[in-house]
């Protein structure tokens, strides 16, 4: 068969797919206490979905996944229609999505928090953009929203870190509302942290391995309920994250510019060393010579290790 044929072939194939609508679309939820704003959260979803996938209530699932919580999170979930999964102990966030994700009903998934913050009506919305991309991500830059002052600054720092890193822009990294599909979301399972910078992972692996992200910007209500975030220790996981994402999958986006820096640092040293004493000390020189070649050589090696990947 010629590859004229083949690719007339692979047109009429993608044509061919029924639209997500028809498909049916499962609504992930992980929950850790979240009694006051579970039932706003499913029933707001389900008046925005269900006319979309043409009043069809079999096309549409409501998963909680409730983490071990101690309120009446799980039974409200129940209440108004949800699925719902229980940990026997708090796993975290990300574990939460995880598990949700594998038993999911549908290839369609939409993320959102339990706590009343993210909008239900954007929801379709969302889905016509994902029949023509991989990732669609809730940007919280709409008019109304609602971010502690004390987190925007963070939140700013650690988006532009990612933007560097990522060689891309990003309008939202670690929004909780998102739609996907779920076999595209699995190929980076064993990279999704347990805890809340599932949503950062999974937007760096989706950039990193050319997967198209496209934002929706969105507002963002006041959380109904207590926080869960630990503002310190779940900050400094994310940078981490980001850090540690950007090693994994573009390490030279770290080992170049710690090269400069290092070689930097020794042509300091050699001037320094030469003014002051008139010579110049070997050891030191050679040493910052030596650190700085390791590190681009690391660099070259973890390289091929991810475009071998
Ligand atoms: N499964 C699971 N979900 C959790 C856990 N901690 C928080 N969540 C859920 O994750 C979502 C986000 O948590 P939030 O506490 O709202 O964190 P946030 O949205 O970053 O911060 P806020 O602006 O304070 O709402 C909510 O639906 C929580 O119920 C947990 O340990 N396990
Ligand atoms: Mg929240």
């Amino acid at each position: 068969m010629d590859k004229k044929t083949l690719n007339e072939m692979s047109v009429i194939v993608k044509t061919d797919k029924p639209a997500i609508k028809e498909q049916g679309v499962t609504l992930l939820i992980p929950a850790h206490n979240e009694e006051g704003g579970i039932a706003a959260v499913i029933n707001d979803a389900k008046a925005a979905l269900i006319p979309y996938l043409n009043n069809d209530p079999s096309r549409f699932e409501v998963f909680v996944v409730d983490d071990a919580s101690t309120d009446a999170t799980a039974q409200i979930a129940k209440d108004c229609g949800a699925t719902v999964w229980t940990n026997k102990e708090n796993l975290g966030y990300g574990a939460s999505l995880k598990a949700g994700l594998r038993r999911a009903k549908f290839e369609n998934i939409i993320i959102t928090d339990g706590d009343d913050t993210y909008p239900a009506e954007v929801m379709p919305t969302m889905l016509d953009m994902l029949e023509n991309c991989d990732q669609v991500v809730g940007a919280r830059t709409g008019a109304n929203v609602h971010i502690p002052w004390e987190r925007k600054h963070a939140k700013i720092v650690l988006r532009k870190f990612a933007e560097y890193l990522a060689c891309r822009k990003i309008d939202d990294l670690n929004s909780g509302l998102r739609a996907f599909k779920r076999d595209d979301a699995l190929r980076f399972k064993n990279l999704y942290p347990a805890g809340f910078s599932f949503s950062t992972t999974i937007t760096l692996a989706y950039l990193s391995n050319d997967l198209e992200i496209q934002y929706l910007p969105i507002d963002y209500r006041k959380r109904v309920g207590k926080s869960k975030l630990r503002p310190i220790r779940d900050t400094k996981n994310l940078f981490m994250t980001v850090f540690r994402c950007t090693i994994f999958f573009n390490p030279m986006r770290v080992a170049w510019p710690l090269t400069c820096l290092l070689s930097l640092i020794g042509l300091l040293v050699l001037l320094f060393a030469r003014d002051s004493h008139g010579n110049i000390l070997d050891s030191t020189v050679m040493l910052i010579a030596c650190i700085t070649i390791q590190v681009l050589l690391v660099g070259f090696i973890a390289d091929l290790f991810a475009r071998s990947r």
